[in-house]
């Protein structure tokens, strides 16, 4: 079995969630943020038997699509009389970052 650990856009979460429960694999949703933008995601962890490691990465596939998202960098110090014109930079996030790890042993007791 694998532990997979998936950060995904706030906005796919619910159709990849959907999709897995609709194939009977269970999933755990934690509120998160990522630490660059600093805005919300959902990070979703399933315990998976090997042989189906591929289906569920191709379901998050389908279901998580890369954005475009924008940052306003921290204005620099400015002497008086200077300005700063905050101008948003363009940052792609997405579709989903994807862990897999090797579990030792699962119970459900
Ligand atoms: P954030 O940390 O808010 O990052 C959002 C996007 O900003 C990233 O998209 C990436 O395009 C860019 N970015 C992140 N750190 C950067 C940096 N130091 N310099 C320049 N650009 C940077 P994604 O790579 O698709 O990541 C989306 C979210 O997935 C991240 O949100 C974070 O919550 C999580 N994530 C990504 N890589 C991770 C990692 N190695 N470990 C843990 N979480 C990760």
């Amino acid at each position: 079995m694998k532990l997979l650990i998936a950060v995904v856009h706030s906005e796919d979460a619910s159709s990849t969630m959907d999709a897995l429960n609709d194939r009977g694999i269970s999933v755990t949703k934690f509120a998160s943020s990522g630490g660059f933008l600093q805005h919300k995601n959902v990070t979703l962890m399933s315990g998976i038997d090997d042989d189906r490691i591929e289906e569920v990465l191709g379901l998050i596939k389908e279901n998580c699509r890369t954005r475009s998202e924008f940052m306003n960098p921290m204005p620099p110090l400015v002497e008086p009389g200077d300005f700063f014109v905050p101008y948003p930079v363009e940052v792609q996030v997405g579709g989903a970052t994807v862990f897999i790890v090797n579990v030792d042993r699962f119970e459900k007791l």
